[in-house]
């Protein structure tokens, strides 16, 4: 059953029973229905409670549906919301958890609404691409006002129960500890107002507070939210949605609503952000492995290189609260490192993000160390070392002699090859990579790198703690640059070619932030350094060498001591936080192109974007056909955690679905031969690309094992 149906002295109780998060398909929704028809019929019943057996009240529409019949069918969640909204007996709806988009409209169409201490109530619908479509724009400003729907609706993020109090969303909230003591003040409470004939309230009566808005309200709240949600289609919309209900009675706002809600659920943005929210939880299926393998536990952490990688990394441990050990060869190092940690934490307070107590609670959780005998009873080891093999393996040696049986010992090494690293232990089977990104201790991604011989729980072990630390993570193969670094190769090596071929730096990477990348490649390149991309380049040497363009404009620069930001000239000139176009490199670039007979010629924003943007898709099918990411989905939660990629387009391998895999193929062939012997050389469609185009089959359709 998805809903449970008692009646306590004549109070009806309706039991949302679907687990795991009520989430309102067909099936329940025709199931509440009946169990509302049933109370409603009832003589001897005087009140009704809607209540939740989960630990969320309720997540809101079925998102597996969407896309469906089912999604409208009847009773669709508006219907119902209008249904429950009608009642002529007071109806409760009693929060003791998370209520969440149509689980919050649900409630917001009871007459009243109780909560247990530490519910939320939020309506992310805009995190999917789309706006609360069954009446949350239009009840929601009526039941509290203006600016806490806007703020709600277009940020997604739910409310604690002290806001929703005071916003006026509860009536009363209960410091209960069980469900069962919740439902029983719940009954009571829906009993009193039987008994009190208190109004049984309906949104049609209620207009939003007048002040609570003036002509401007929306207009600015779009200025206000723009360079926020510059690229994406909805949140715009839910503002149109919540004005609606200042200009209409609430049954034209419903309708209103619902033309916006459809406007933006045939989206490409809507599609990517779905496929986001679902790419996300399937990150954590690992073929072949057990979900439910039993953990090991990690209650203490440690840390090898007091750098700026090691003590970001460092940070996100004592963050959630775990104790971590800082490791570095000098004291001196150690001492750099752990400032540099306070320094950070300090930046944070004064910005209000941390108080003081908060730091030194943080702090607190460090300890320093430069003797390895001090890691014999951790659990986990990060090492962060330079970036060198022999170096790596010397540290895991060491770790191998000191740490306890079944301590996981990690190597946050970003391109070499973690077999390598473990067949210098006695212990494969406890080591895996931890790739983090930097600033470490603010990049989301993780890339979790599965060797060879890494155990499942202590796989899976690394997963459960990456959320623990806030980080999405990735499970990824054993391969040069696994798969973020890998794939941003080529996408880079397209962004700095463009340049010999005629385009200014400034026109690259406009292309890619117009496409909507957090940066451009070339930018990126002078941030992360035009040494270290020319470094990563001759490990790979072997892979390009017969094309003497390869990375000619950055290898120059190096030469000419130009690395990028850091020396304050790379591809741009530096003054400060300003970057400007430099002559001299477009000469630079003009010259290498003469020297190499390319032409130079306009290229156009489009055939910027292509080049880089379905370069990555490639690489992706590469990857995807070597079995070095299980999924398509996998790689898109990289580059959108990872790379900047804009969430609105879902990552490169949806966007590559999203034009059509055989529009690819057909790009990637147009430019495989405008491009002449280079586009022979670097723009033929990978294998599985072709087959999947030949198939009609989109990338997410696939998987390798
Ligand atoms: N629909 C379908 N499946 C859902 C779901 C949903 N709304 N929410 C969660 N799941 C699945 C999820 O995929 C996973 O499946 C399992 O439940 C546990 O989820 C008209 C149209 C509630 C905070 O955006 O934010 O209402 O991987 O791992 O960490 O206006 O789930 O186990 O197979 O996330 O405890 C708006 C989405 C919908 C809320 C719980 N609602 N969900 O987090 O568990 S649109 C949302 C969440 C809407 C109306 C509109 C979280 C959670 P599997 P989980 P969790």
């Amino acid at each position: 059953m998805s809903v449970l149906y008692r009646t306590v002295d004549q109070v009806a109780v309706i039991t949302l029973d679907l687990a795991p998060v009520n989430s309102l398909g067909l099936a329940l929704r025709k199931a509440i229905r009946d169990a509302y028809e049933s109370a409603t019929a009832d003589e001897n019943i005087k009140a009704i409670v809607i209540n939740s057996s989960q630990k969320v009240f309720c997540a809101g529409a079925d998102i597996t549906e969407f896309g469906t019949e089912q999604s409208f069918a009847d009773p669709s969640l508006p219907s119902l919301c209008d249904l429950i909204e009608a009642s002529a007996k007071p109806v409760v709806a009693a929060i003791n958890g998370m209520a969440l988009g149509g689980g919050l409209e649900l409630a917001l169409a009871a007459d009243y609404r109780v909560a247990k201490t530490g519910a939320k109530l939020g309506l992310p619908e805009v995190n999917l691409g789309i706006i609360p479509g069954a009446g949350g724009t239009q009840r929601l400003p009526r039941l509290a006002n203006v600016n806490v729907a806007l703020d709600m609706i277009t940020s997604g993020v739910p409310i604690n129960t002290d806001k929703a109090v005071e916003a006026g969303l509860l009536d009363k909230v209960y410091g209960v500890e069980t469900d069962e003591e919740f439902e029983t003040v719940a009954i009571e409470y829906a009993s009193t107002l039987a008994d009190l004939n208190a109004p049984v309230l309906s949104c049609e009566n209620l207009e939003v507070a007048a002040d609570s808005y003036s002509d401007d309200t929306f207009s600015a709240y779009k200025a206000k939210i723009a360079k926020k949600t510059a690229g994406y289609y909805a949140p715009n919309r839910c503002v149109d949605s919540v004005e609606a209900a200042t200009q209409l009675p609430l049954k034209e706002g419903l309708q209103r609503e619902a033309e916006i809600f459809q406007d933006c659920a045939d989206t490409p943005q809507a599609r990517a952000q779905q496929h986001l929210f679902f790419a996300e939880r399937a990150a954590g299926v690992i073929p072949g492995v057990d979900r439910k393998v039993p953990l090991r536990d990690i209650k203490k952490v440690a840390v090898i290189g007091a750098g700026t990688m090691g003590g970001g990394i460092a940070m996100n441990f004592a963050n959630a609260g775990i104790p971590v050990t800082l490791l570095e060869i000098k004291k001196e190092f150690l001492d750099n490192g752990l400032a540099k940690v306070r320094q950070n934490y300090e930046i944070s307070a004064k910005r209000g993000r941390l108080t003081e107590a908060q730091v030194e609670e943080r702090m607190a959780l460090f300890t320093g160390t430069t003797s390895y005998a001090d890691l014999a009873d951790v659990d986990l080891v990060i090492e962060a070392v330079f970036e060198n093999l022999d170096v790596k393996k010397e540290v895991f040696t060491e770790l191998d002699k000191v740490c306890k049986p079944g301590c996981i010992l990690a190597s946050n090494t970003s391109t070499l090859d973690v077999n390598e690293i473990a067949e210098a232990t006695s212990r494969p089977e406890d080591v895996l990579g931890l790739h983090f990104f930097s600033p470490a201790n603010v990049m989301k991604l993780l890339e979790v790198i599965r060797a060879d011989k890494t155990a499942d729980d202590a796989l899976m072990t690394t997963l459960k703690l990456a959320k623990t630390i806030k980080k999405v993570p990735v499970v990824v193969g054993v391969c040069y640059g696994f798969v973020g670094n890998r794939m941003v190769a080529p996408y880079s090596r397209e962004a700095f070619r463009v340049i010999l071929e005629g385009a200014t730096p400034e026109q690259s990477d406009l292309a890619l932030t117009n496409f909507g990348m957090a940066m451009g490649a070339v930018s990126m390149g002078d941030m992360a350094g035009i040494d270290i991309g020319c470094m990563a380049a001759e490990a790979n040497r072997e892979t390009w060498e017969d094309d003497k363009t390869y990375q000619a404009l950055q290898f120059n620069l190096k030469d000419l001591g130009r690395l990028g930001q850091k020396t304050g000239r790379g591809v741009y000139i530096y003054e400060g936080r300003d970057k400007h176009n430099d002559p001299e490199v477009l000469e630079l670039a003009k010259a290498i192109a003469t020297e190499n007979n390319i032409e130079q010629r306009d290229v156009s924003e489009q055939e910027i974007v292509d080049r880089a943007i379905l370069m990555l898709a490639n690489e992706g099918a590469k990857i995807l056909d070597e079995g070095i990411a299980y999924r398509s989905g996998d790689i898109d939660l990289v580059y959108i955690y990872g790379y900047g990629f804009p969430a609105y387009r879902g990552g490169p391998m949806q966007y590559a679905d999203e034009l059509g895999l055989d529009e690819v193929v057909k790009r990637l062939k147009h430019y495989q031969q405008s491009l002449g012997e280079y586009g022979e050389r670097w723009f033929k469609p990978a294998p599985l690309l072709e087959r999947l185009a030949a198939e009609g089959k989109p990338f997410k359709d696939f998987q390798k094992m």
